[in-house]
């Protein structure tokens, strides 16, 4: 049996630190994905606690996800802007942020534990 992969690399002579650095760019991959679409993660508690939930488009109704009027911090990456409603159907009152770590949401204009739907615009 060969150990010669599609490369022509002999796998058993890759280092411990090549092996590393190729874990190391699969997660560069991941935070290059994330970046140019970007998304919305929404935490349970302050401070990015509690756990949460990732979002790369919006969501109409967050009682679906049992994450109904609970955000209380939110995480925001890529150039996109987001709207955040009060009510499901993306109605109601709603704030705008842009890509940035927002530890309170209620020092953003957003009510806590208020959040009922959220959308990429
Ligand atoms: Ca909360
Ligand atoms: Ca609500």
């Amino acid at each position: 049996m060969s150990n010669i992969n599609n490369y022509g690399v002999d796998m058993n002579k890759k280092t411990l630190a090549e092996l590393n650095l190729s874990a190391v760019n699969e997660l560069r991959d991941e935070d290059a994905a994330a970046f140019s679409g970007g998304a919305a993660t929404i935490y349970r508690d302050a401070n990015f606690k509690g756990g949460g939930l990732k979002y790369s488009n919006g969501d109409s109704n967050l009682v679906n996800d049992n994450f109904n009027d609970t955000t209380s911090s939110i995480i925001i990456t890529g150039n996109e802007r987001w709207r955040f409603y009060r009510d499901v159907n993306f109605q109601g009152p709603a704030v705008t942020l842009g890509r940035g770590r927002y530890s309170f949401v209620a020092d953003f204009g957003i009510p806590n534990d208020s959040i009922s739907s959220l959308r990429r615009l």
